[in-house]
């Protein structure tokens, strides 16, 4: 099978074709990916059927896997987190985010499988963090690179959604962290924004009065539609991101309808 590369817009996004997630890939054919993976941020596969052990091998070539403190796993893979509508409520995927940021360590990235998906609705958009960068003033981008801000855990889980017994646990396990606005990609170089609507509750030393308008401006301004692509899923569809570059928003417009969504998460750095 011969891989092609087709970018989807010129800030981020490719579909990537004659892959076979299922098999193991040849050292060349990951090094290309995983080469691709960093240039247009995610990457999109169709039609791959996988087990979950072959969704959880892939995935773990690109690094260590992580358990995530609050959502359902897999009884038989539990590096596999289960998003199912019939399992948690799942708004809370509809805002922008970096997957894990309340962590020292967020996750390098995550391998995302499509298993079910709604009739229409559901589509998933990214957003490159770097491409948004590079487009703010110079004296912006100076600023902002002097400011940390905290991410935590409770923004994205609230008390009514999740079991009150796994979210006092995580919460205690997860105390708030503080990470750079801006970081630099451990393996591009590239600055990136790396402040979310999901997990950042204020900049360090600054009152909410400043800091809130503030980080609305950052949020507002990498969400606009030159720095997106936006995903229209099928059943056996691939999503693999950089979470260090990137945000994404899983759109919540599909009301009771049966959406079931597989994901490894890859863990990470800590942003510097
Ligand atoms: O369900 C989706 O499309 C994405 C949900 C999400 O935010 C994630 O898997 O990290
Ligand atoms: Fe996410």
């Amino acid at each position: 099978m011969t891989m092609t590369i087709e970018p989807l817009t010129p800030a981020i996004g490719a579909i990537v074709s004659g892959v076979d997630l299922a098999q193991p890939l040849t050292d060349e054919a990951f090094a290309t990916l995983a080469e691709a993976l960093l240039d247009r941020q995610v990457l999109f596969l169709r039609d791959q059927v996988l087990t979950e052990v072959q969704h959880r091998d892939f995935a773990a070539r690109l690094g260590p896997l992580h358990i995530h403190p609050i959502y359902p796993r897999s009884a038989d893979v539990p590096e596999i987190m289960l998003l199912d509508t019939a399992l948690n409520d799942l708004r809370d995927n509809a805002l922008w985010h970096s997957d894990v940021s309340f962590l020292e360590r967020p996750s390098l990235g995550a391998v995302l499988l499509a298993r079910t998906i709604p009739p229409l609705g559901g589509d998933t958009l990214w957003a490159s963090a770097a491409a948004a960068y590079d487009a703010l003033p110079a004296t912006l981008q100076a600023y902002l690179a002097t400011l940390s801000a905290t991410h935590d855990i409770a923004k994205s889980f609230p008390a009514d959604r999740f079991d009150a017994d796994t979210l006092a646990a995580a919460k205690r396990n997860n105390p708030p962290v503080v990470h750079p606005v801006i970081r630099t990609h451990p393996a591009t170089g590239r600055k990136v924004i790396f402040v979310s609507e999901g997990f950042t509750t204020g900049i360090v030393g600054m009152e909410p009065t400043m800091a809130d308008p503030l980080l609305a401006m950052l949020y507002t301004h990498f969400t606009r539609p030159e720095f997106t692509v936006r995903w229209k899923w099928r059943a056996g569809d691939v999503a693999i991101w950089d979470n260090r570059s990137t945000q994404h928003y899983a759109t919540y417009d599909y009301g009771a309808a049966h959406r079931v969504m597989n994901r490894a998460t890859i863990m990470g750095d800590r942003p510097v």
